[in-house]
């Protein structure tokens, strides 16, 4: 199964500019307890980590980036620069944030609240948890 789940968020755009509306369970697979912005990232690289227990819908509402994915046996890339599309991100997967243009807006929805335990930000670590998990 690809690493790369890109969903298209319900669109209405017309002459007077776009719209997108995201229903929490229904144009996404979980219920939104939280979301947050990255912004400014003066190029510099982000993530680095995997999750234990998280959904999150990423969405470049201006801009563009790079994500890296990697569940521990392969890797893809993918090119966010759609407001109108999300790139689900779920199960043990690290995930790497790169070539952020200058303008980039990053939107995350995420399934749970914000809890550092969740974060797994070591690679080896990761590596290992894959390893269990099989
Ligand atoms: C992810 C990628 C795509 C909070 O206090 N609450 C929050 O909800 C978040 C997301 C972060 N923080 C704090 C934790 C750190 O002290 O903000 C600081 C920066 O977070 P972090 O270094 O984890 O940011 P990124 O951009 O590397 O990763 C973020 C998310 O943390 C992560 O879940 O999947 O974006």
């Amino acid at each position: 199964m690809s690493l790369v789940h890109l969903i298209d968020l319900p669109s209405f755009a017309d002459e007077r500019g776009g719209l997108v509306a995201i229903e929490s369970e229904q144009s996404i697979p979980f219920a939104v307890k939280r979301l947050y912005y990255i912004f400014n990232t003066n190029h510099q690289a982000r993530g680095f980590h995997a999750h234990l227990n998280l959904q999150q819908l990423a969405i470049c509402i201006k801009g563009h980036c790079r994500f890296v994915l990697d569940n521990g046996i392969e890797k893809q890339d993918v090119v966010l620069n759609e407001p109108t599309q999300g790139l689900l991100i779920e199960g043990l997967v690290w995930r790497e944030m790169h070539d952020f243009s200058e303008d980039c807006v990053l939107l995350v929805l995420a399934s749970e609240h914000y809890d550092e335990a969740d974060y797994i930000r070591d690679y080896a670590q990761f590596m290992l948890t894959v390893q269990k998990r099989e």
